[in-house]
């Protein structure tokens, strides 16, 4: 039997470094979405934009992806460009992490690889833009993101604007429960649905500011491990008009499954889909609300570091 198993080596910028070792606030950021989820070359200033966003939360950004086998934590403006500019880039989650130390691969990192690499790092709070979770169809194609499983062993406070709307709501909120994630909402109480402010589907918890947020997170990491999800809605007015969404949303799947588009690759196509067939809107609107997650986990990064031990 072996004792502790060795952890991966996880190689820290020196900001980050210097942030986490003086206890102050650091924000662990994914990379899929900046090479997957948005179409170059727009991912490149949102990469630096989502950074700022942090910052003007009051937080260091810690932007994660594999390079040649290393998981990177916190990014040099050329490490940014790499992982912006190659469109054979891979996307990795989990379980594709020991393949590219092994192998020496490159690759951006899903919610559920970048929760367990920023969490080895120490760093307590993450921004997306929506989780991945359960999808439409799943009862035959058993698809359901592995980021649920992941954020039932990570212990970190995740800012999002819900699940992506493509994919089944209620059920995805059913497996969260199931998997004991928190769940709150950021003055809400109906779950945000990604491009839109509301998906028609009530929480049962809510928190007004930050400090509310961190303080449920520290109450989570001396309970058990596992994730609070904090779910931040667009505000109304800056939503994709719901009708446009509804309507592009059933063109993306439909074509999805046309090109009989299976696994992983399924999120990329129906972003990139919505984009086209949106003129941009669904674009913007993705980097908006990523753009207010950030800030807002910069936020609560910062109450969190400010709490007495
Ligand atoms: N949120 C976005 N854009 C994205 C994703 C999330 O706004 O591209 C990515 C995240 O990296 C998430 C992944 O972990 O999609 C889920 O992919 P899958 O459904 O294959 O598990
Ligand atoms: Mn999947």
């Amino acid at each position: 039997m072996t004792a502790a198993l060795p952890r991966p080596p996880v190689r820290l910028s020196a900001e980050v470094a210097d942030a986490l070792a003086s206890g102050g606030p650091v924000v662990a950021l994914e990379s899929t979405l900046l090479a997957h989820g948005l179409p170059r070359p727009d991912n490149r200033s949102a990469a630096d934009d989502v950074e700022a966003a942090v910052r003007a939360g009051g937080a260091v950004p810690a932007t994660i992806a594999v390079l040649d086998g290393v998981p990177h934590v916190g990014l040099t403006a050329a490490q940014v460009d790499r992982v912006c500019a190659d469109p054979d880039l891979a996307k990795l989650g989990v379980r594709d992490l020991p393949v590219a130390a092994a192998l020496g691969l490159s690759g951006a990192t899903t919610v559920s690889s970048t929760a367990l690499l920023a969490e080895r790092a120490g760093i307590a709070v993450f921004a997306t833009g929506g989780l991945g979770g359960v999808h439409r169809q799943s009862i035959d194609t058993f698809d359901e993101s592995a980021d649920l499983t992941a954020l039932s062993r990570t212990s970190l406070a995740v800012v999002c604007a819900g699940v992506k709307s493509i994919l089944d709501v209620p059920a995805t909120l059913e497996r969260l429960e199931s998997l004991s994630v928190t769940v709150v909402g950021y003055r809400t109480r109906t779950f945000p649905g990604f491009y839109v402010a509301d998906s028609g589907h009530g929480l049962d918890w809510s928190v007004e500011d930050p400090g509310q947020a961190a303080a449920v997170l520290a109450a989570r990491r001396r309970l058990a491990p596992g994730a609070v999800v904090v779910a931040n809605p667009l505000p109304v007015d800056e939503q994709l008009d719901p009708d446009l969404h509804d309507r592009v949303i059933a063109g993306a799947l439909a074509a999805a499954d046309a090109a009989g588009v299976r696994g992983k690759e399924v999120t990329p196509f129906v972003l990139d889909h919505l984009h086209r067939a949106s003129d941009g809107a669904t674009l913007a609107v993705n980097v908006r609300l990523v753009l207010r997650n950030a800030e807002l986990a910069g936020a609560i990064a910062a109450a969190l570091a400010a709490l007495p031990a």
